[in-house]
């Protein structure tokens, strides 16, 4: 069996305990991998590590540091096929979603590798003479990155590569549940020539290891992508020590068909948002809020559409969805439908545990009369289950929307320019699309939410550069005498 290390100061290591965690296939519950388990003092090695490599790290140009990023994006590609083949094994995803995974890790290689010529900040006029007034981009030093399993590559890449690009040096613990994506990652950038101590692995549990992450003090920032949960907590340990923090957390995306959508566009959008990816994603479609004319109609033939979606493992071509990562998920899942049934919402699809394949695997399931205020309709299922909501009309459905805690992602199907802009302006979303699903985020645009879903941050897009830098303004003052602002303005 073969074992995967820490990777700390450029060297692959044991784990200090010598302890280890099993890396399990969730579509035959096979092991794949054993996986060395860091503990404190492992944190506290690579932190030390990424410390001492910070100053030459940061002092080389980014446009030289780009160069490193560039041959690993090359690497990804040229290795995309066998990666993704992993990340279905690992993960569970069915193989064209992997390899979409895989995709989005290269195209953020590629483009925080170009950002290496721009870490763009800004010039303007002084209200003096002979001043000149800039913004810098500086790093932020050691950075801690805590990355979940539901994208494997694509979310590691998000922090990695721009927070490389910017010239900080890492720390960084990805998902128990999907390491080996993580640790090709970074097996990939040391081939590629990044020096050592500069990214630093360190696979293990949360409650050590990432606990350690927030409370090291010289981790100058956490960037986080998981539950609320955690997210708060984070957030509240690490104000403590007055790190900056950048959340990417849930979503309860609603898909909202008007009654001059194209239906058949909505059911397509729906499927994907819904089914896709087994309904693991922050961006999934967890609720579909329909306009009462047209819901009848769209619940027959979404139902219709969803009974020919087939169940089993990833690396099957014909496979649509994959398994659930892991056991604790499918009993949550299984939980939520318990709910929505004792709630009184009608189940008229799936709602089960599929038995006989030896994976963890959720039949498709729709709910409909859901009410806005049911816990289906309100909390985060992370499972392929979707709730039908009726609306009465534009405001209504937006209304419905807004109703949950989450902000992340959102979309309307409608032929009416009208409805479109009202959903632009009015729902509460980081992200919004216009007959489109909920998911197919592009890395060059800022990715986020409001409300419960972060804490103001966007990752990818510029806003990446954002993320993982701090802003210096400059005043160069080059008259030869006191000038005072505000002062000396005759
Ligand atoms: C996530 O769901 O955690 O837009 C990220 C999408 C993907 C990224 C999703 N590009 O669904």
């Amino acid at each position: 069996m073969q074992e995967y290390k820490l990777f700390i100061n450029g060297e692959w290591v044991e784990s200090s305990s010598g302890e280890m965690f099993d890396d399990i296939n969730p579509a035959t519950l096979e092991l794949i991998g054993k996986i060395h388990k860091a503990n404190e003092e492992d944190v506290k090695n690579a932190v030390d590590a990424a410390e001492d490599a910070f100053d030459t790290w940061s002092s080389t140009p980014a446009p030289r540091r780009a160069k490193i990023l560039f041959r690993a994006a090359r690497m990804l590609e040229d290795r995309k096929e066998e990666l993704s083949r992993l990340m279905t094994m690992e993960m569970g995803k069915v193989l064209k979603e992997a390899r979409g995974d895989v995709q989005e890790a290269i195209d953020m290689a590629y483009y925080a590798a170009g950002e290496g010529r721009r870490l763009l900040g800004e010039t303007t006029p002084s209200e003096l003479a002979d001043k000149f007034c800039m913004t810098v981009r500086r790093p932020i030093g050691v950075v801690g990155l805590i990355t979940p399993w539901n994208f494997p590559i694509a979310i590691p890449a998000w922090k990695v590569m721009p927070a490389l690009i910017a010239g900080n040096t890492l720390i960084f613990k990805p998902a128990s549940d999907t390491p080996i994506l993580s640790i090709e990652l970074v097996k990939i950038l040391q081939e590629a020539g990044l020096p050592g101590g500069v990214l630093n692995l360190v696979t293990g549990e949360g409650k050590t290891v990432g606990s350690q992450i927030v409370h090291n003090r010289k981790i100058r920032a956490v960037s986080f992508t998981g539950s609320l949960e955690t997210g708060k907590w984070i957030l509240g340990e690490a104000a403590r020590d007055m790190k900056k923090v950048s959340l990417e957390l849930g979503g309860k995306n609603p898909i909202i068909v008007m009654d001059d959508a194209d239906l058949d566009l909505a059911i397509d959008g729906i499927v994907w948002g819904a089914f896709g990816t087994t309904g693991q994603r922050c961006t999934a479609a967890s609720r579909v809020i329909a306009h009462y004319k047209i819901l009848p109609e769209l619940l027959k033939k979404l139902i219709e559409r969803t009974k020919k979606l087939k169940t089993g493992n990833g690396l099957l071509e014909n496979t649509d969805v994959g398994p659930v990562i892991n056991n604790s998920q499918l009993q949550k899942i299984a939980k939520y439908v318990d709910i929505g049934k004792k709630e009184g919402a009608k189940l008229v699809l799936g709602g089960n545990i599929i038995k006989p394949l030896p994976g963890y695997f959720f039949e498709p399931t729709i709910f409909t009369d859901v009410s806005p205020d049911m816990r289906i309709a309100q909390e985060e299922i992370f499972g392929p289950v979707v709730s039908l909501i009726k609306a009465q009309d534009i405001d209504d459905a937006i209304h419905i929307a807004n109703s949950v805690e989450y902000g992340l992602s959102s979309s309307i199907y409608s032929a009416n320019l009208k409805n479109a802009f009202k959903a632009i302006e009015k729902i509460e979303a980081g992200i919004t699309y216009i007959n489109a699903s909920t998911i197919g985020a592009e890395i060059h645009l800022p990715f986020g939410g409001i409300k419960s879903t972060g804490n103001g941050t966007r990752e990818a897009g510029t806003t990446a550069i954002e993320e993982f830098t701090e802003l210096k303004t400059v005043y160069f003052d080059y008259s030869g005498k006191l000038q005072k602002a505000q002062i000396d303005i005759e």
